[in-house]
Parts: structure tokens; sequence; C-alpha cells
């Protein structure tokens, strides 16, 4: 028999159960918990990549949505009207997965209306801006392949005139973001007058095309909330992940420094620069400058930067003497591919762009054999040249 009074103990217990579960799903990590449960169900499963209507149900929308109407039209006529102020595609938080068996073929499939070198224009307006975004890239094209599916729907929605620049380190020597940024600038405004330059990590995606890769009044850093930060920026003064400089902007704080090689502190830098060359950094919201990093380990030949202390304590003595002014390199090669411009480069080494070749064995072993004649040959070499650079002085 039932008794009243475990008839209210059932009717508690069951309140109590509704409340915890309300608890638990306004909570924040409800909609990952819930993304991640649907991917193991939907496991392998690549057709849609990305699907809309999950999407929007999970906080965020398929970045493909409202661009399929866009047809290649009948060319890109000189008198269209300028594309709308805030563009009508633009739809908000974007929902980001990674899933398995991704392929560029597909990317490409997903984007028509992209042409060689990574190019776009809206088909239906003129517009407004025109944006570069240059990747510093190597051994990554895993990233890339996430990158470029995310990255052409997302610019396509800002109907912005946009190229898409990789700049590839050649050789296994350590990695130099910054420098690779430099050159990226000068290849990319070689091509193009381009108005605004996004530099962009290539593990990093935007997560809402309300945060424009147009350029501000003063140089922006786009990337304030991401997820490995908890959506927070780390640090009052962080610079990186993805930043948007005018040439102006750039070319007013000397660009990047071009000698921090391997991983750290480049970006601080680079904020540092922004600030002595009477700048300010500008930043999207928090809700809005929101990108989900891919996670990697940290990669081979990018160890971390062991002199960025030292270095960054300087760079109010050496950034006018170290950047754009400076900067060397060899193109090796240049791809127009169908999604991106690929620019293979030589930045060098820490010696330079050409370190000095070593010395023929014969001559090592001599002067082995002989220091005394070793040490006057390197006397007289010093002298000479402390001769020339005083006739130089001289005749200055
Ligand atoms: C900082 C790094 C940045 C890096 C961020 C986020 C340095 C210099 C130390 C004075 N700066 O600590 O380069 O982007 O972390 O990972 O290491």
């Amino acid at each position: 028999m039932v008794t009243l009074q475990s008839k209210w103990r059932f009717l508690f217990m069951f309140l109590g159960i509704q409340l915890v579960v309300m608890a638990l799903l306004s909570r924040e990590g409800y909609h990952k918990r819930v993304s991640y449960f649907i991917r193991i169900f939907r496991k392998g499963e690549v057709a849609g990549l990305v699907r809309n209507r999950t999407g929007a149900a999970l906080g965020g929308g398929d970045v493909y949505a409202n661009l399929s109407h866009l047809s290649r039209g009948h060319g890109h006529a000189d008198d269209m009207p300028y594309c709308p102020k805030t563009s009508p595609l633009i739809g908000g938080p974007i929902h980001v997965s990674f899933p398995s068996g991704l392929t560029l073929a597909q990317v490409e499939r997903k984007n028509p209306l992209v042409v060689s070198g990574g190019r776009y224009r809206p088909p239906d307006c003129e517009a407004r801006h025109r944006t570069a975004i240059i990747i510093p890239h190597r051994h990554r094209e895993h990233h890339l392949k996430f990158l470029l599916y995310y990255l052409h729907p997302f610019l396509q929605r800002q109907q912005l005139s946009y190229g898409i620049y990789v700049i590839h380190q050649v050789g296994n020597y350590t990695f130099n973001r910054a420098k690779l940024m430099n050159v990226g600038f000068r290849e990319a405004m070689r091509e193009e007058d381009w108005d605004c330059l996004f530099f962009h990590d290539v593990d990093l995606i935007p997560e809402d095309d309300r945060n424009l890769y147009v350029c501000d009044a003063n140089p922006k850093h786009a990337a304030i909330a991401m997820d490995k930060f908890g959506y927070k920026l780390p640090y009052k003064m962080y610079f990186g992940g993805v930043s948007a400089l005018s040439p102006l902007h750039y070319l007013k704080m000397n660009g990047f420094p071009n000698n921090y090689w391997g991983w750290g502190g480049e970006d601080d830098d680079i904020g540092v620069r922004v600030s002595l060359a009477g700048m300010f950094i500008s930043r999207p919201s928090l809700k809005v400058g929101r990108y989900k990093m891919i996670k990697h380990k940290l990669d081979k030949g990018n160890d971390v930067n062991p002199k960025r202390f030292n270095m960054l304590a300087k760079t109010r003595q050496t950034w006018k003497m170290d950047g754009m002014n400076t900067v060397e390199y060899e193109v090796v090669s240049r791809d127009y591919l169908p999604l991106y411009t690929n620019i293979t480069v030589n930045i060098g080494t820490e010696s330079g762009l050409r370190p000095p070749a070593p010395r023929p064995a014969a001559e090592k072993a001599a002067a082995a054999q002989n220091p005394a004649a070793e040490k006057a040959a390197a006397q007289k070499l010093a002298a000479n040249s402390s001769n020339k650079l005083q006739e130089k002085l001289a005749v200055k």
C-alpha cells in the first residue's frame, strides 16, 4: 500500500532529480558534452561534415549555410554596387569540429567561387575591403586543411575580397614565425594593394563570423578568446594567434622582428612595437573574438626559445634596427594552388641568409699545425678591415 508519506517522499525525490538535471544542463560545458556524445555516435561519418541543424542546436551554425545561393554568375562586372556595410550573410556563432577524413578536394568542391591562388571576390557586389591572410607554415598540412575548410566560407560570409597566402619555411632549421610574417607582408603587397593583412596561426579556427576580418584604426588583436585559455585573454598585452594590421600600421612599427627563432616571445615583441610606434591594440569583444585551437604537441624544429626574455627586454632599443627594413630571404617557389598561394621561402638561420662557407679541410689542417701563423693572418685581416672601415668613415 502506498502511504501519503511515501507519496510526498517520491514527489520530493522527483523534483530534486529535476533540479540537478537542470543545473547540469545550464552549465557552460553542456554543449561540449552533448556534442561529444553525438560525435561518438556519428564517428566515421564525413558526409555533410558540419551539419547546419545539428550545429545550430549545439550553439553554432554551419559555416557553409547561406552560401550555396551564390552562383558563379556572369563574371565580375565593373559597375556593380558596393556590398552593404553589414553583410546579410553573417550568422554569428559557427560550429567547429574536426572530422577525420576531410580532404582538400572536398574543401575545393565546397568553395566553387574561389579561384587560383585562393582568391575570391563577392560575385554580386563590389567588396568594401581587400584582406590578405598570411599563414606561416611548416609540417602542418593537416591543420591547414581544416583552417581552409572554415576560413574560405567565413570570409565569403563577410563579403570580402580576399587572398590566402601560406608562407612555408623551407628546410629543417628552427621555425621563425615572425620573420615568415615579414616575408608574407612583402610578397602579398607585391601582388596586390591589400588594405588589411591578417597574420594567422594555422591552428586557430574562428568561431564567430561577426569577428570581421577587416582592419581597424589601430592594429587589431583578433584571437582574444581562445578555447585553450578558457575563452579569455591570458594577459593584457597578449598579441598572439591572429592579428590584423593595415600596411601603414605594419610599416610604422617596422614590421615584425626577424630574430626570434623557435617558440615564444615574438608576439609579445610585436605587441610592444605597436605601442612604441605610438599605436594602440584594438580588440573585438570576448563574445565575438572566439577561436578553437586544433590540439597538437609542440612541433619538431620549434623548440622554446631560451633567448626570448633577453630579447624582449631590448625591444625598445632594437625595433628600428630589425624588422621590415632588414628582412632577407629567398623565394624558392610560388605556386598558385586552388585554395591558396603557396610561397616557399629560405629565411636562412641565425647566422644569416648565407652562413659563411666552412673552410676547406686542407686549410684547417694547416692552421692547426701552425697556430702562430694563423694568429698573425687573423690579425692582419682584422687590421685590414678596420683600416677599410676608417677609410669609409673618413670619406663620410
Ligand atoms: C607567453 C609567450 C607568448 C605566447 C603566450 C601564449 C613568452 C615571453 C616571456 C616573457 N611569451 O608566455 O609568446 O604566445 O605565452 O602561449 O614566452
